[in-house]
């Protein structure tokens, strides 16, 4: 049996790899990371599992009726077929719809993480291979932090210049006394960094500051969104009711006279407006901490002496990503700037505010500046675009126009999906809502290494390497370790890699040169690292050459810090050192952002109810908040059928978190199989209890693989635990149109029935020709574009 070992990098760390007869056996820690993820043991026994892609395969009905609109996606068996009959057919289809419908019709956005890797990166793969046909429907802005991505330019200007420049963690220990956390510091998204991490150092950082005495305060329903080290208090917050916390900490600062004048004046505009609001003259509701204390259900006391410590030492207000994941989630952003503004931290070093510390490994760890080259994407020849979110308003209603950011915009009339390292099964919400969506279009097509949900949900589907067999260089956004990616096993037999697929596309769609000039994919490889190199060399930095990269594995490129804290030198002189924002200032009222007239995204910061929480209506009927987290055994949905993932699993389901008291209320305890439901969907999950968890709150982790007990039915009960049958599928507001996972209630109950076995990691019924049940190729499809 072949025995081979070598190194890898991936969204969760660098690690060694150990495979027999192609397949992994060990995975080890590098020893330049002294805290490797255990995620990365979701490899061991993941490339020969029965739920790897062996060969294309097509669904049954659209190799019988050929394309168009269908009921049957996600509940038909598939038909394997030939490589070469996959890419005639794939060709073919392409062509058909720019031919008659132009490149507009094929949806490309394929938004999802794929895997690291400079080169195999899929998401340049699948741009740049569609912008060399002629263009495609893009998607704009991330399921992380869209909101945040339109509503920070129009508060503090360049997005990346203020993400770059917020205070780090050095500086913290250093300097700040309080970090007050909304939404907590969760160490298990620190395990992942997109694009790689070579050396986990976050939660050592947050360890430092705790050693060196910075208080922390968690606010937020979970208490172990913080580290038992950090020693944090806990103020447990009802979910989605931040805003109306800070407004009542600004009333406070505001009312005792506590506050920063001379940086709200002279560093912002809108504070008067903003005043105004607090005090209650604009709606006749002042922001008191009593008025806050009913909605958030923290005491008016503590609230009120938050804002004074806030205010009364250097301090750092943490806003998760999480916090506008969620319906008005601009707001939340907002509001904590306008808060930190008045606390008279801003612009001093540890103090401020800063976002995602603990959402992302390299959120404030390093510096954030990037060498790593890229695959080029070529020139984008089609305009149109939607938010990532809105793909099932964009399949369910084709022409309709849509509000986003000042601007009115159009949604296309989609015939073909284009899907490449990514999960929409996964990731969006309202999964009922995307399935009848999904049924619209003539084709879907689909490059996967595995049957999950998204390749259980395809016309066609193209299985791919993974990138354990492959060579490749990782380098993670803001890290800065180049990490080799050794080829540590062969791909089975017939499967090849993205790029393989796509160049002989491209060939058969004339534009083989263009996608590929004249390049293999090592040769690839070798090319983005040599322009590394070059990118490096001109900041003074040597790298060494490509075969001595290889041999050694690994190398780190020095980091500098960048300039002063964010706000530092419009602290010092405002009018020489403008932000980006058309007031050169922070933005507490918006010019802009009022005059597009959103009655869901007013002009300045303000408590807006979201369409679900614990203090609407519907909460008689679904009295639980559910927090759909991020899982601490794997990447979203990627390797859910490996060996760390499933041990977090109970009985094969995903587990669901719930306050004893709520457990006891409906008789529930530790270990029960239990329905999870609202008006939109169910889910079967297994209860596991903690007293760390608010009352009224449920958390249930994203990332199981959807299954459906039966495939293709709209509303049919996920037996697995995929939070995302239940989820709320609207925009943040008409300025981002963000996801807002996150906005939900639901109901739980004991599951009285016989538990259908989880079926999620196996393979789809698979035809293989010659059957008597597969049936010829529709004669439309015979055609070859070669
Ligand atoms: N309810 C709820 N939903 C959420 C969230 C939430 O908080 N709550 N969070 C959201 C967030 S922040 C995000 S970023 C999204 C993440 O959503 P996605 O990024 O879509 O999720 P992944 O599971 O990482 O999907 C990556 C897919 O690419 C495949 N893949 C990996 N490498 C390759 C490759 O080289 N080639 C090809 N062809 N395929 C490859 C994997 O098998 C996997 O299916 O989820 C969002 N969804
Ligand atoms: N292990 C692991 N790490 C990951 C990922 C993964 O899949 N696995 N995904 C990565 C990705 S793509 C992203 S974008 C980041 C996301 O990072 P985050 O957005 O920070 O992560 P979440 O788990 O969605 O939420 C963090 C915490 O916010 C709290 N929270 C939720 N709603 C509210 C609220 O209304 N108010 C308050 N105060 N708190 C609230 C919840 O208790 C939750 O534990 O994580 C990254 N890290
Ligand atoms: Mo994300």
């Amino acid at each position: 049996m072949g025995r081979r070992s070598g190194r890898t990098a991936s969204h969760w760390g660098s690690y060694l790899v150990r495979t027999e007869g192609d397949e992994v056996v060990e995975v080890r820690g590098t020893g330049q990371d002294a805290d490797p993820s255990p995620i990365g043991r979701n490899y061991v026994g993941a490339l020969r599992h029965p739920a790897r892609i062996r060969r294309p395969a097509v669904r049954l009905g659209w190799l019988r009726d050929g394309p168009g609109p269908s009921g049957d996606r996600g509940a038909d068996p598939y038909v394997e077929i030939s490589h070469d009959e996959a890419l005639d057919l794939v060709a073919g289809e392409l062509d058909r719809v720019r031919g008659r419908h132009g490149n507009e019709a094929i949806f490309g956005g394929s938004y999802g993480w794929g895997s690291a890797g400079r080169f195999h990166h899929a998401q340049s793969q699948v741009h740049r291979f569609l912008n060399a046909i002629g263009g495609y429907t893009r998607s704009v802005n991330t399921y992380s932090h869209a909101a945040e991505e339109v509503v920070l330019p129009h508060i503090v200007g360049n997005r990346e210049w203020f993400l770059r420049s917020v205070t780090r963690w050095p500086e913290v220990a250093e300097h700040t006394r309080l970090v007050v956390a909304f939404g907590g510091l969760p160490r298990r998204s620190v395990q992942v960094n997109p694009g790689g991490v070579g050396a986990h150092l976050n939660a050592r950082w947050q360890d430092a500051c705790a050693e060196a005495g910075v208080e922390f305060v968690v606010v937020g329903p979970s208490r172990d969104d913080s580290a038992a080290a950090l020693r944090a208090s806990w103020l447990p917050l009802r979910p989605h009711t931040d805003v109306a916390m800070m407004l009542a900490m600004a009333h406070t600062l505001l009312e005792e006279g506590r506050y920063d004048r001379y940086f709200v004046q002279h560093c912002c505009v809108g504070f008067e407006h903003f005043a105004r609001y607090l005090r209650g003259d604009i709606d006749g509701i002042a922001k008191t901490p009593r008025w806050a204390a009913r909605i958030c259900d923290v005491a008016e006391a503590a609230i009120v002496e938050l804002a004074r410590r806030l205010a009364a030492t250097r301090s750092l207000i943490t806003l998760t990503w999480s916090l506008q994941r969620q319906h008005h989630g601009e707001m939340t952003y907002w509001a904590g700037i306008a808060l930190a503004a008045m606390a008279g931290s801003m612009g001093r070093p540890g103090g401020g505010i800063g976002t995602g510390f603990s959402s992302m490994h390299n959120a404030h760890v390093h510096d954030r500046f990037s060498a790593a080259a890229a695959l080029p994407q070529l020139e984008r020849a089609v305009p149109t675009f939607i938010p990532v979110s809105r793909i099932s308003d964009m399949l369910l209603n084709p022409g309709q126009s849509f509000d986003y950011n000042g601007a009115t915009q159009r949604y296309p009339d989609i015939k073909l999906v284009y899907w490449v390292g990514g999960n929409p099964f996964h990731h969006h919400q309202d999964l009922n809502r995307l399935l009848t969506a999904w049924q619209r279009p003539d084709t879907v097509v689909v490059h996967e290494p595995f049957w999950n949900s998204m390749a259980k949900h395809a016309d066609i589907v193209f299985p791919v390497a993974t990138s354990l067999e492959r060579e490749d260089f990782a380098l993670g956004v803001g890290d800065p370790w180049l990490t080799a990616m050794d080829q540590v096993a062969t791909a089975p037999e017939g499967v090849v890699t993205d790029y393989e697929i796509f160049s002989a596309l491209a060939r058969r769609l004339g534009a083989g040169d263009r996608f590929t000039e004249g390049r293999t994919a090592n040769q690839w490889v070798r090319e983005l690292y040599e322009r590394t190199v070059e990118t490096c060399a001109a900041m003074d930095i040597a790298l060494p050459d490509y075969d001595t990269f290889r041999t050694i594995g690994g190398v780190e490129i020095p980091m500098r810090w960048a300039g002063p804290v964010a706000f530092a030198t419009l602290r010092q002189d405002p009018s020489a050192h403008p932000l980006t924002t058309p007031s050169g200032k922070i933005e507490l009222f918006s010019d802009t952002v009022a005059g597009f007239g959103y009655d869901d995204c007013p002009g300045y910061p303000c408590w807006l109810e979201p369409a679900e929480w614990l203090g609407s209506p519907l909460a008689a009927r679904y009295p639980l908040h559910l927090l759909s987290v991020q899982p601490d055994t794997r990447l979203h949905s990627q390797f859910d059928h490996g060996p760390l993932s499933r041990e977090g699993k109970a009985g094969e389901r995903e587990q669901i978190r719930l306050n004893p008291k709520d457990a006891a209320d409906r008789g529930l305890g530790e270990g029960d199989l239990v329905r999870v439901f609202n008006q939109r969907g169910a889910c079967l999950a297994v209860v596991t209890l903690s007293e760390g968890l608010r009352v009224g709150v449920a958390q249930l982790p994203t990332g199981a693989w959807y299954d459906p007990a039966c495939p293709g039915e709209v509303g049919s009960l996920d037996k697995h635990g995929n939070p995302n049958v239940l989820t709320l599928d609207i925009g943040t507001s008409k300025l981002a149109q963000g996801p807002v996972a996150h906005t939900c209630l639901v109901e739980v109950e004991l599951f009285t029935g016989a538990p259908p076995p989880v079926t999620a990691h196996e393979p789809p019924i698979l035809l293989s020709p010659p059957s008597p049940a597969a049936p010829a190729v529709h004669p439309a499809l015979r055609r070859s574009t070669r």
